[in-house]
């Protein structure tokens, strides 16, 4: 029986294969993206060489830990791959994004990949999203009014905070609001009408943005989805 995290590491470095000698990464966030950065950090200190950007301070810092140096987002007009996790995974490869906090990074990080790759463990593939709170990322200036237009879309809001200290703010700046929808049946519409509440940033959910996912299964095999 495969442990959660050996699902993850699975997933994560089957997805590292993908990588190429010369190719433009970028780098996801979170425990099983993890993963792959390691796996990267090793081929290239076996003499890959890439150019990499990450998606978040975390994943920069474990990345030049590893050895991988990052490349200025001014050098790179587009990504070839992208490599990140998600919280939430559907069938249609519609995604629920931001549990580690790093949705913005991700998601325009994700629109400039010619490639998004997700991995995961199979607890995240799911028949229905919304399971998971949607993270959405708002700025903090009025967030109390934003919250309070959130919640009208049908959800109960939490703002996130870090734990024994105060509010949670993300590499941006902003604050984040975990919403909680249970089920999210039409994520397409849900994800237009996010859009239009003011203070909003960015939202959790990817739709259309993701091709291929990688899930790392108990039984040790992987499976594309
Ligand atoms: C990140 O990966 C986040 O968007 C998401 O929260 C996380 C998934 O969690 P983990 O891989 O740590 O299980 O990209």
């Amino acid at each position: 029986m495969t442990s959660e995290v050996n699902m993850k590491k699975i997933a994560a470095e089957h997805a590292a294969k993908y990588v190429q000698d010369g190719m433009k990464i970028g780098l996801g966030t979170g425990s099983t993206a993890y993963y792959a950065i390691l796996k990267i950090g090793e081929m290239v200190r076996s003499g890959l060489s890439i150019q990499a950007v990450a998606t978040s301070d975390a994943s920069e810092k474990l990345a030049m830990e590893q050895g991988i140096s990052l490349t200025p987002i001014h050098q790179i007009d587009r990504l070839d791959l992208t490599i990140d996790g998600a919280d939430e995974l559907d069938d249609q490869l519609r995604l629920i994004k931001g549990g580690g906090g790093a949705l913005l990074r991700e998601k325009i990080t994700a629109y400039h990949s010619e490639r998004l790759v997700i991995v995961a463990d199979e607890a995240k593939a799911v028949a229905q999203l919304g399971a998971f709170p949607l993270p959405v990322e708002i700025v903090p200036f009025a967030y109390e009014w934003t919250i309070r237009s959130l919640a009208q879309l049908g959800c109960s809001v939490q703002l996130r905070r870090k734990p024994d200290e105060g509010l949670y703010v993300t590499d941006n700046g902003n604050y984040i609001a975990d919403c909680r929808f249970q089920e999210i049946s039409r994520p397409e519409e849900l994800s237009s009408r996010l859009g239009t509440v003011p203070g909003v940033v960015e939202h959790g959910l990817f739709i259309g943005m993701a091709d291929q996912a990688i899930i790392g299964c108990r039984d040790g095999t992987v499976r594309l989805l």
